[in-house]
């Protein structure tokens, strides 16, 4: 079984920001408010010193935006449009600052969960699907993707609309575009924002997201929009931001392009057994359900696992926290935001809003998240022993995790992964 990366909604920007949540689980990256993951990360590192920004524009502005104007010429956006928008554009320096700030802390992922997906936002949630309950009907029948999956995803997108951000998105993208750190996809989203007004779908001065450019209630990137934002309520529109049917069509259509198998479950909590190999609680770790109940694996809150289909376990807090299985599905919701515990948070949700248990597990509130100073200690001290955790950038991803469960092993620890403050410590009185 495979399961194919695919161009997900956001910059993998996200990614690097937030420490290794791309299969990590260790953190959480995207804000409790809906806040985009790319935004969250940043607001996150409000006490952290602000490095300067990485790139030095090489032409004065004038000069860079008469070349931009000339490019989009050349792929056909009009030179109204094109005018009009660059009419007041300003070179935003909190965008700058936001670009170029990294988390010192992150978030363990109870932390976020218990923002993502707290009791006020399963009430909210419930509520939107009565209020929405004909249109999410008629969207899941079209589309199969389930009303509680599109509306975990406003949730946790947006807050159901309250927090989609109020940057310009062509201040963010020109500012990101002429001096960021990854100035070339970042100039492919600006572009792609000129094409959508050219269309006519929004306003430039409507046109508002996050600092890095995510838009509306769905927090799409203008080339995500391109391919995925539909005109549900016939008003000739595409509009994301204001407009319910838009909003949660779009989010259906992505959702498919992203691989939703309709019919099928995102996975579920799970118990492992005593003895259960750890090494195989990675989401790159593919075995048929079947498989993992002869290891033993068993339903949180049932008897028995059913069906034959792929699946990976995930222990995204060591083996004294819950572990999940989760299936295609789950990818799907990863490739709207590449983060473990993000899908988890659009996961849970959904079940909660459409009546089923949250989760049952207790996880380890006493532990503290490593700061990045200790997980690079970490790293370097898993280096020194050749346990191999890959590069000490203060990022704990497989390979960390993987170094980590060598020396638990050879501590005769259970092997879980997991980077307590309480391991650096046994690692430290070791070498
Ligand atoms: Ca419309």
């Amino acid at each position: 079984m495979r399961f194919p990366p695919r161009h997900s909604a956001r910059l993998l920007l996200a990614t690097l920001l937030v420490a290794g949540c791309q299969s990590t689980g260790v953190t959480a990256p995207v804000a409790s408010t809906g806040v985009p993951a790319t935004q969250a990360a940043a607001q996150g590192a409000t006490q952290a010193p602000l490095t300067p920004a990485v790139a030095q524009p090489a032409v004065p502005f004038p000069q860079w935006l008469a070349a931009l104007r000339t490019e989009a010429m050349s792929q056909g956006i009009r030179a109204q449009t094109f005018d009009r928008a660059f009419q007041r554009v300003q070179l935003s320096d909190r965008v700058v600052e936001l670009d170029s700030s990294q988390p010192e802390f992150t978030r363990q992922v109870w932390q976020y969960l218990d923002s993502a997906v707290n009791e006020k936002r399963v009430q909210a949630g419930r509520e939107k699907m009565q209020e929405h309950a004909a249109l999410l009907n008629r969207i899941t029948r079209r589309t199969g993707v389930p009303a509680e999956i599109l509306t975990a995803f406003w949730g946790v997108e947006s807050d159901f609309g309250k927090s989609t951000g109020n940057f310009s998105v062509i201040d963010a993208l020109t500012t990101l575009a002429y001096e960021g750190r990854r100035a070339s996809y970042f100039r492919s989203e600006l572009l792609a924002a000129l094409r959508i007004l050219d269309s006519g779908d929004i306003a430039p001065e409507r046109m508002t997201g996050s600092w890095a450019g995510a838009m509306g209630q769905t927090q799409f990137m203008p080339t995500v929009f391109l391919k995925n934002a539909v005109d549900e309520d016939g008003d000739s529109h595409r509009d994301i931001w204001n407009s319910m049917p838009d909003v949660l069509a779009s989010t259906a259509k992505f959702v498919l392009a992203n691989g939703w198998k309709p019919g099928e479950p995102w996975g579920q909590e799970v118990r492992l057994p005593g003895g259960f190999p750890y090494d195989q609680a990675e989401l790159t770790i593919v075995k048929p359900v079947s498989e993992w109940r002869r290891m033993g694996v068993v339903p949180a809150g049932g008897a028995e696992l059913t069906g034959d289909a792929p699946a990976a376990i995930i222990v995204l807090a060591g083996h004294q926290g819950p572990a999940f299985l989760v299936r295609e599905n789950f990818r799907a919701i990863m490739r709207y935001n590449p983060s473990t515990s993000y899908a988890l948070a659009v996961a849970l949700l959904a079940d909660r809003m459409a009546g089923r248990p949250g989760v049952l597990g207790s996880w380890p509130r006493q532990e503290q998240a490593l700061s990045k100073d200790e997980r690079i200690d970490l790293q370097q001290r898993l280096a020194a022993l050749g346990l191999e955790p890959g590069s000490a950038d203060g990022i704990v991803g497989a390979n960390t995790r993987n170094a980590v469960r060598r020396f638990q092993g050879s501590i005769g620890e259970i092997p879980d992964g997991f980077a307590t403050k309480g391991l650096l410590e046994r690692l430290r009185q070791r070498s």
